[in-house]
């Protein structure tokens, strides 16, 4: 059994991985003259001639979208992909938090992660992490951010049960994840609200980004509809996890952003339950649940200093993550 392992009590996965890590495949150093978010450098060989074998479209933000395993990819994350498929080792106990881009991510990140850490960081704790750390470093993405320009991500640190977030389709996910127990819940959006999020992020990584100029709705909507957008096609997404959830519901649960912003108690309750931790009698009572929808709440996440001014250490500002944070589906643009 593992260190990891043997720790009873979920407790914070510090927010360094990247520090420690180590080079992976012999890939290319990139350059940091511009955000690398934007680089397409950074690959080997193999993933360079992988590459030349797969269809190719002109991306949103960097230049490329490749179609591997029937999914879109930026060159930067197909390299991560490939890495990721490589080295991740599941444990059975770990938590994959999954969306497609524009979800929900962020916010099904602060959930799970105040939930499973609700006994050692209670709600009204000033030193809450959620504080001051963005969830995005709290619970890190396995291929955007543990994988991601040639690095093969420092497990050491992480208790169990770990958690990770991760835009993979399910056909992508590392054999390790397929082949373990581990827990997976899938955060669904409808996608008119998921393609205007999309574009207004593309946008202003694009705008960032030495200045280039903005994709035309016309243009991203036309991209959007024929799959070709980051992890697209959406439909092909939401359901390869909407077939497993339904094939293995104590593992792959499938929640929708618009029931978790209508009913908030009732999809933080059946989180907690999924992973075998409801919230007790007591708890309710002392208004955990509620805590913690405070906690995670668009209105305080997106007024935190380190939201408002923080950025990840791949070059996006915090604050790209917090736009409207509503269901505005009926609505038109
Ligand atoms: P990611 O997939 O790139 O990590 P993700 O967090 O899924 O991004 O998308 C951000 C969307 O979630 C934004 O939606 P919008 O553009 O329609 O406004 C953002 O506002 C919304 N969002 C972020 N945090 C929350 C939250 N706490 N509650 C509700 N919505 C949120």
């Amino acid at each position: 059994m593992s260190t990891t392992e043997s720790c009873p009590i979920p407790t914070v996965s510090p927010p360094k991985h990247l520090e420690s890590s180590i080079p992976a495949d012999n890939a290319e150093p990139v350059s940091d003259n511009v955000p690398k978010y934007l680089q397409e450098s950074g690959v080997t060989e193999e993933c360079k001639k992988l590459i030349l074998s797969l269809p190719t479209e002109k991306g949103w933000v960097a230049n490329h979208l490749h179609q591997y395993q029937g999914f879109w990819h930026t060159t930067r994350h197909l390299q991560a992909l490939l890495t990721c498929q490589r080295h991740f080792q599941a444990e059975d106990s770990d938590i994959l938090l999954v969306t497609t881009p524009k979800s929900g991510t962020t916010w099904l990140k602060a959930m799970v992660f105040a939930l499973m850490n609700r006994d050692q960081y209670p709600n009204n704790n000033d030193h809450h992490p959620l504080l001051s750390e963005n969830p995005h470093v709290l619970v890190p993405f396995l291929e955007l951010r543990l994988y991601i320009d040639g690095q093969v991500g420092d497990f050491t640190t992480f208790r169990s049960p770990r958690l990770f977030g991760t835009h993979l389709p399910f056909v992508s996910l590392p054999e390790t994840v397929k082949n373990s127990p581990c827990y997976l819940v899938y955060l669904c959006r409808n996608p008119k609200d998921t393609f205007v999020s999309l574009w207004h992020f593309t946008n202003k990584l694009r705008k960032k980004g030495m200045g280039m100029g903005t994709n035309s709705l016309e243009w991203s909507f036309d991209k959007f509809t024929r799959g070709v957008s980051l992890y697209g096609p959406f439909w092909d997404h939401v359901l390869e996890y909407w077939k497993e959830s339904l094939e293995n519901p104590e593992r792959v649960l499938f929640l929708k952003y618009e029931d978790m912003k209508e009913q908030p108690k009732v999809q933080v309750s059946k989180l907690a339950k999924f992973f075998g931790r409801p919230f007790s009698l007591q708890e309710e009572t002392n208004g955990v649940v509620d805590g913690i929808l405070k906690l995670c709440s668009f209105e305080n996440l997106s007024n935190l200093e380190v939201n408002k001014t923080g950025k990840l250490d791949t070059g996006e500002d915090f604050n790209t993550f917090f736009r409207q944070g509503e269901v505005e589906m009926l609505r038109i643009i």
